[in-house]
């Protein structure tokens, strides 16, 4: 796996690494320019005619139709032709190329779906979208109960999430890296804490990792510690909500963890994915991010139990 900060570079929209954000940085820039130039020029008539004071006549039918009728209605046609074209279809069909992944906004986090190449099975995962370098990414996006839009300013544009209905976007990174993105609609009290991180890879590097999600957890440290982690994990019920392939039954009611010790954070972007922040979140979960729809277990749990959670948790990559 390729060394990553876990924070990446900051969110903005100015930082363009796909030709979908270049295009959209493109017209926003032209907009921008072309609006300052006739606000200044503008101001400078405007200046012109304060200063001249009345008398010597002026001739105002020239400027009320040429400056007031032909010279808006050029240059808006002009404008309106130019992002025209650069606009991107509004039912954009999937390249025969395209990675296709599905996301579901939920109160706040996010539900991330691919398909194994290998079987074809869904492959479930949560709040990070690897997508590889230089392909295509064709998102079809929902929502299990509220009205979210998922946005990564770097790469492309926004897209609301309706419940109901699979709305699409197409996103593309041209290098590798991580990008920050968040919901861009008002979702309810923790929309703030509602953040996904997408990560683009070599595409060798995104099938590996796609393969290795597609197998069910696995310990990867063997000690009476993790397993001990485990029967806690089922005996406080975590799996009411939280599916764990190959360890407990399905549940979508919280993000899977099958793999969440891959993760760069936790709690859609809330703290980043440490031993000791993961056994905190449980603890204080309410703390952490109040209102969402996880309990505090810190009452409820002994920390000797948390804290093999955690352990047990942080080591399934
Ligand atoms: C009532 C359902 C529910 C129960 C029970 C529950 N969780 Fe959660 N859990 C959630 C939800 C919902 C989230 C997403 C919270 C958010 O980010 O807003 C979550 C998030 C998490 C995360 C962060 C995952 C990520 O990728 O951000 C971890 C880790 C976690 N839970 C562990 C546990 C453990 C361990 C237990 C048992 C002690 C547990 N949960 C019990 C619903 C639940
Ligand atoms: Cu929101």
């Amino acid at each position: 796996m390729t060394a990553m900060t876990a924070a990446g570079p900051p969110q903005s929209a100015l930082r363009a690494a796909g030709p979908v954000a270049e295009t959209l940085l493109e017209v926003s820039g032209v907009l921008a320019v072309g609006g300052t130039l006739i606000f200044a020029a503008v101001m400078v008539l405007l200046a012109l005619a304060v200063r001249r004071r009345s008398g010597g006549a002026v001739d105002t039918r020239w400027w009320i139709i040429g400056g007031g009728l032909v010279f808006p209605a050029v240059v808006l046609a002009a404008l309106f032709a130019y992002s025209e074209w650069h606009r991107p279809p509004w039912k954009p069909v999937p390249p025969p190329n395209a990675l296709i992944v599905g996301i579901t906004g939920h109160m706040w986090w996010w539900e991330v779906r691919y398909r194994d190449p290998a079987t074809g099975a869904e492959v479930v995962t949560a709040n990070e979208i690897r997508i590889p370098v230089g392909r295509p990414v064709y998102f079809g996006l929902g929502s299990a109960d509220v009205i979210h839009s998922f946005w990564v300013p770097s790469l492309g544009g926004k897209m609301d999430m309706l419940p109901g209905r699979v709305q699409h976007l197409q996103l593309q990174a041209d290098q590798p890296g991580t990008w920050r993105g968040q919901c861009a609609e008002y979702c309810g009290e923790q929309h703030a804490r509602m953040a996904l991180h997408v990560v683009a890879e070599a595409p060798a590097a995104f099938d590996a990792w796609l393969a290795a999600v597609a197998r069910p957890a696995v310990a990867s440290v063997a000690s009476p510690e993790i397993e001990r982690g485990r029967e806690a994990f089922l005996a406080h019920r975590c799996n009411a909500c939280h599916t764990v392939r190959g360890v407990s039954e399905e549940s979508r009611l919280g993000p899977d963890l099958t793999h969440v010790g891959s993760r760069l954070h936790l709690g859609a972007g809330t703290v980043p994915n440490e031993p000791a922040q993961l056994a905190a979140w449980v603890a204080h979960t309410q703390q952490m991010k109040p209102g969402t729809r996880m309990p505090s277990s810190g009452e409820r749990i002994a920390d000797a139990d948390l804290q093999s959670i955690a352990a047990w948790l942080t080591q399934l990559k």
